[in-house]
């Protein structure tokens, strides 16, 4: 039997192929906003990071009414390195859109996440958005879909895949390319008609965690989906954490979801979802189960880390002047509150105030950074580096898949960038004037590749990766190639000194900024260090310029974002993070430590 009130759909998509602002559309048509509350584009990217960047971070829940029936919609991050939590909340579904960029096509994170929506057994609804693009070529993306379905082995009832073709952006959807376009409710009417139900399986409870969330007040708070029974207050229950330990617990409270909100409910009933209060420990694939039943659910696979990095207490001359949390016993207390919530980090103490930080990919690591450092506090990171494994008594490291999609006269520079990275190429296809490339490559070729590509296709490439799987360690693979300009003096930087040394070099700063000695100040344009004194001012002498002194002329400093800084570092350096600065340092500030400890030392660390 199946519940036929109830639906429960998560968004699917490549990153940027239009999730949250669809799920917009959606929330907007259902008119869920009070009227105090104003419209803003992609409500639910509901924190700063989440704004600014315009990405999602954290999967959400918003439930909508519609002709009777209630509609739980989960809104996915679509960049790679939040793939495990995508794969999380497909456990809450019961059928997916796949979004699918009109222009673009499948990508690699739609294969993804198609992938293991069919491996559950998900039926999918096929959206091709954005089709409002003068350059939509929703025929062939159509059929792009089709042949990925049949790729991935689909079976004959998910390859019968309903499609719409709809722009999120102009808020419609339509069956037929050529339909009114005034109305998204198309869409609302193929989640009712073609995702089934949640099935209802009598008998005691069973609710499983599938995301956590957490709140000063409340603690730690579970939300999925109820699986068997209904869900009640008052019934006793217990948990069954992974290891298979039952204790009993007591819920305090049991919200649904109800538009963009929760809602404080006495029982929930089988095939809903819920946010559940009370229990400190829960943990993702925590079972509660009913007490004389304690009966546990499947599962669920956490991703391993496949990066990490070493956070430590800000120890440059300028530290403390902007940030309020300095001390490590402020990151520490930071860090373990992270772990809280966000179940793909980890992080562990070692000597030296340092913690090494894993995680799923640079970005992942950065949007923690980039949190703390607005809570205020100040740190430096050292240089990200690729977790390794040992099977079967051989090195392994990530692999990740990587597609780069370039105009044609620019194929061939990426296909050497990436070769020189260790990158083979496994698949490449024409569409009109550029080419579609596919590499596998190790996730240590990648870093900083991004930059790379983009200059050498004058910011034509269209980047992205994702993580495939451990393989037979690639071999070494040549990093950065220039050396660096390093400030041999503290106080600031001069305009007169810069002006002559920048023929040497790209600067990091302007002038009149604070440096020290043993910041990183520029790129050089040789392949080694050179120590530079950018306090130089212009010798004062008796003897009267003639006027003839050259004008300045002065470059624009080129300002490194945090993850371009995080992966620009050679493993000697580190990167200062201060709620208003991110400077670049050696790791040994000195130019005579340096001498000294050498850099292999540090690179066989
Ligand atoms: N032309 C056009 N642009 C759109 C449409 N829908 C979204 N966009 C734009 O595409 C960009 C990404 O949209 P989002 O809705 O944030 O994409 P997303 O899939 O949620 O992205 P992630 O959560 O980061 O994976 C934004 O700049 C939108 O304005 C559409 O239908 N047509
Ligand atoms: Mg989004």
């Amino acid at each position: 039997m199946k519940n036929e009130k109830i639906r429960n759909v998560a968004i699917i998509a490549h990153v940027d192929h239009g999730k949250t602002t669809l799920v917009d559309q959606i929330i907007k048509k259902s008119h869920l906003l009070r009227d105090n509350e104003e419209f803003q584009d992609c409500m639910l990217d509901s924190n700063d990071l989440e704004r600014e960047r315009g990405i999602t971070i954290l999967s959400k829940n918003i439930s909508v009414e519609y002709k009777g029936v209630k509609i739980n919609v989960i809104d996915t991050p679509g960049h790679s390195d939040f793939g495990g939590q995508v794969e999380r909340v497909l456990n809450l579904a019961d059928g997916v859109l796949l979004l699918v960029d009109a222009a673009e096509g499948p990508m690699p994170q739609t294969r993804f996440v198609l992938d293991k929506a069919l491996e559950l057994n998900l039926k999918a609804v096929v959206v091709v958005n954005k089709a409002d693009k003068p350059d939509a070529r929703c025929d062939v993306v159509h059929d792009m879909v089709f042949d990925l379905f049949a790729e991935l082995e689909a079976n004959d009832d998910q390859l019968d895949f309903p499609m719409l073709y709809a722009s999120g952006r102009d808020g419609w959807a339509d069956k037929e390319i050529d339909g009114p376009r005034d109305s998204i409710l198309p869409l609302m009417d193929a989640i009712i008609e073609h995702i089934p139900g949640p099935p209802v399986h009598e008998g005691t409870v069973q609710m499983q965690a599938t995301t956590l969330d957490y709140s000063d007040y409340t603690g730690r708070i579970g939300i999925g989906r109820v699986y068997r029974g209904d869900l009640d207050l008052k019934t006793p229950l217990s948990i069954i954490k992974r290891d298979g330990t039952v204790t009993p617990v007591q819920l305090k409270e049991l919200h649904t979801f109800e538009g963009l909100g929760r809602v404080k409910k006495d029982s929930i009933p089988c095939g809903d979802l819920c946010a559940i209060t009370g229990i400190v420990d829960i943990d993702i694939g925590d079972t509660i189960a009913d007490r004389e039943h304690p009966d546990a659910l499947p599962l669920i696979a956490l991703d391993e880390p496949t990066l990490s990095m070493t956070f430590r207490v800000n120890d440059s001359p300028l530290f403390g002047k902007d940030g309020k949390y300095v001390t490590s016993r402020h990151i520490r207390e930071r860090l373990l509150k992270e772990c809280e919530r966000d179940v793909a980090l980890r992080v562990e103490e070692t000597t030296g105030d340092a913690f090494i930080v894993s995680g799923r990919g640079v970005l992942h690591l950065s949007i923690l950074i980039e949190t703390m450092r607005r809570e205020g506090f100040e740190l430096t990171i050292a240089q990200p580096r690729v977790i390794f494994r040992e099977h079967h008594g051989k090195k392994e490291e990530p692999i990740e898949i990587l597609t780069v999609d370039v105009p044609d006269e620019f194929s061939g520079k990426a296909i050497e960038l990436i070769g020189k990275r260790r990158g083979e190429m496994v698949r490449m296809d024409q569409h009109g004037v550029r080419k579609n490339i596919v590499f596998h490559v190790p996730t240590r070729g990648l870093i900083g590749i991004r930059s790379k590509l983009m200059t050498a296709s004058a910011g034509e490439a269209i980047v992205s990766h994702r993580f495939v799987h451990y393989g037979p360690y690639a071999g070494p693979i040549e990093t950065r190639s220039n050396g660096v300009l390093v400030s041999m003096g503290n106080g600031a930087s001069v305009g007169y000194a810069i002006d002559a040394l920048q023929q040497r070099g790209i600067f990091f700063i302007d002038p009149g900024e604070d440096c020290y000695e043993g910041m990183v100040v520029a790129e050089h344009c040789l392949d080694k260090d050179l120590p530079v004194n950018v306090q130089k001012t212009k010798q004062l002498t008796n003897v009267r310029s003639s006027g003839t002194d050259r004008a300045m002329k002065i470059f624009p400093a080129q300002k490194k974002s945090l993850e371009e800084a995080l992966e620009y570092i050679a493993p000697d350096e580190l990167v200062e993070v201060t709620p208003n600065n991110i400077r670049l340092r050696k790791r040994y500030l000195s130019e005579n430590e340096r001498r000294r400890i050498g850099r292999g030392a540090i690179d066989a660390e």
